[in-house]
This record gives C-alpha cells, sequence and structure tokens, in this order.
C-alpha cells in the first residue's frame, strides 16, 4: 500500500520528535500525533497538526507511523499496532530492533528499524545520514517519507538488527572521540588555553582524522596489518606521554590510563611493529 495521500503519525515528541513531526508539516503532510505529555504537541497542533487520544489512536490514523521516543522500553509501552507500516527511530540494540520486528510482525505490521545519525538541528537536510534497514519493499514504500527527514539515507539490508547494530558502532566511535575530547579540554584549561579555541582545533582535523578513520577500517577488512601510515608503537608512545602529563599536572588520569594500557599491552603482545589498527587482535580476544 502507497502512502500517495501523505499522511504520517507521529509518536514521541521529545527534542527530535518535534522536528520530525515539523518536517513533515513544512513538507504538506497529515501528521497525527501522539506523545505521553500531551501539552508538548500544542505548537505543533497550532501549525496544522492533530493529537491523537491515544497511542492507539495515532498509530491507526496513518498507513506509516514514525516512532521516536526515549528508549525501548517506552516504545514497548507504546505498541499498539496491526496493519501497518512502523519506522522504529529510537535508539536500540540489535536484540531489541530483532524483537520489535517479531512482535510488528505477529499484529501484521510492516517494520522498518532506523538510526538517526544526526542531532536535531541537522534534521531534513539532504545529506542528514539515516540507517535504515527491514524488509527491501516495506522500505521501497518508507523511503519518500523518509526522505523528509534526512536526505542521506544507507540501506543496509534485510536484517531489521543491522541498523542498530551499526548504529551502535558509529556512537562507540563518536563516545571513544568524546572521552578524548573530554580529556584534551582539561588539558587545554590546565594549561590556560581558551577551550573554544581548543573545539575549532579540533574540528579543523576531523576531515583528515575521518579519512584516517577510513584507511584503518579497510586495513581491518583487509587483514593485512603491515605498516601503511601509522605504527602502533607511536600509539604506545604518545599514549604514554599523555598519561604522563596528565600525572605531572594533576589532572583526571583515567582516559588516558585506559588508552595507554591498550597500547601497552597491545605492545607486549608484539602487535608494535604493525600498523595501528592490529589493536583490534586485542580486542578480539
Ligand atoms: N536528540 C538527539 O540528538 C539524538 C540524535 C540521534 C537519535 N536520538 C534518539 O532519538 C530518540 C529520542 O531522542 P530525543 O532527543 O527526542 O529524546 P527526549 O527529548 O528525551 O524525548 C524522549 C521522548 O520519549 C518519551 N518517553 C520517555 N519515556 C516514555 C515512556 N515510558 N512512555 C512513553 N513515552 C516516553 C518522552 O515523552 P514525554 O517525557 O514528553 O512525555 C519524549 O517524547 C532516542 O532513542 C535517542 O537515542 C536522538
Amino acid at each position: 500500500m502507497s502512502n500517495t495521500n501523505k499522511e504520517v503519525s507521529v509518536l514521541g515528541l521529545g527534542a527530535m520528535g518535534v522536528v520530525i513531526a515539523r518536517l513533515f508539516l513544512d513538507q504538506g503532510y497529515k501528521v497525527t500525533l501522539w506523545n505521553r505529555t500531551a501539552d508538548k504537541a500544542d505548537a505543533l497542533v497550532a501549525r496544522g497538526a492533530v493529537l491523537a487520544r491515544s497511542a492507539a489512536e495515532a498509530l491507526r490514523a496513518s498507513r506509516m507511523a514514525v516512532m521516536c521516543v526515549y528508549d525501548y522500553r517506552a516504545a514497548d509501552a507504546i505498541f499498539a499496532m496491526d496493519g501497518r507500516l512502523l519506522a522504529q527511530l529510537t535508539t536500540g540494540s540489535p536484540k531489541d530492533a530483532r524483537e520489535a520486528e517479531a512482535w510488528a510482525h505477529r499484529h501484521g505490521a510492516a517494520y522498518l528499524e532506523g538510526a538517526i545519525q544526526a542531532a536535531p538541528d541537522q534534521m531534513g537536510r539532504p545529506d542528514t545520514p539515516l540507517l535504515v534497514s527491514g524488509a527491501q519493499a516495506v522500505f521501497a514504500e518508507a523511503e519518500p517519507l523518509l526522505k523528509v527527514l534526512a536526505g542521506g539515507i544507507v540501506y543496509l539490508g534485510e536484517k531489521a538488527s543491522a541498523a542498530a547494530a551499526m548504529d551502535l558502532a558509529t556512537l562507540s566511535s563518536i563516545y571513544g572521540t568524546m572521552l578524548g575530547f573530554l580529556h584534551g579540554a582539561r588539558i587545554a584549561e590546565h594549561e590556560g588555553f581558551d577551550v573554544a579555541e581548543y573545539g575549532r582545533i579540533v574540528a579543523g582535523i576531523m576531515p583528515t582524522f575521518a579519512g584516517f578513520l577510513q584507511h584503518e577500517g579497510a586495513v581491518i577488512q583487509s587483514g593485512d596489518f603491515a605498516i601503511t601510515q601509522s605504527p602502533m608503537r607511536i600509539s604506545v608512545e604518545a599514549t604514554q606521554r599523555i598519561l604522563q602529563t596528565a600525572q605531572e599536572a594533576g589532572i583526571n588520569t583515567e582516559f588516558p590510563a585506559f588508552a595507554a594500557g591498550l597500547f601497552q599491552r597491545a605492545d607486549a603482545a608484539g602487535l608494535g611493529g604493525e600498523e595501528l589498527a592490529a589493536l583490534i587482535k586485542l580486542l578480539r580476544k
């Protein structure tokens, strides 16, 4: 069944859900809303959206629903649909996604798992990244509607769990960077730097760093860890110096102790003469 009459239900009106609903309204969709705290819908209702009296009523109102709530426990409390198409944009584990898809199928609903890779104010752009997985035919039906939210859709195949798994992999990368960034901010402020300036400098090196990460991913996939860009021993030394600096400065040492510890173990395991990405051999054990 196609969504030619441009209708959609949006469940969950947190920071992200409000933006999702607004983008659909901007594109002329008939939008039905539900949120646990009803008054968060007021501004959207003033712009023409319809507030349903229950989640079940919202799900019945449109062929397709987009859900974006805090977590899968909240989502489970809301599920009550049949014969509809649900795009689940709530962050969850691969197991959460598999179970939600099975639940939806038992109730005659089509299911797509989606993972938004952007902040609310980055939504609705031609390059906004959104990971999606689920049955190909269901994706084909939902794609035009999802493109209202994010032009940069990456379809990861039929397994509903794929988008959730890749989301957590990318989030792992982001949180690793974020922890390093915050430790760096402590070095910067301890040395009397303007931390906003530090943020600008880090932003400037990100495109180069992104290219490096891409290279290391390809190295891991190839299984050939001969040195091509960055020998592991360089990182063994660099992380030791970050730890030493934290100790000398009397600032928190948790992040560099963790990083330096891992690199030291890799060195002790004989990986120092390989490409940096060879650290993954330690993580596989
Ligand atoms: N905001 C972001 O930057 C990220 C970007 C990447 C993807 N995430 C994921 O999106 C999901 C929702 O995130 P959010 O930012 O909209 O979250 P909140 O502003 O905290 O709003 C939470 C909504 O969930 C509702 N809710 C919470 N618990 C329950 C429950 N037990 N039953 C029903 N609804 C529930 C909450 O309702 P209320 O508090 O307004 O009544 C909000 O609508 C999330 O998975 C991110 O990981 C966002």
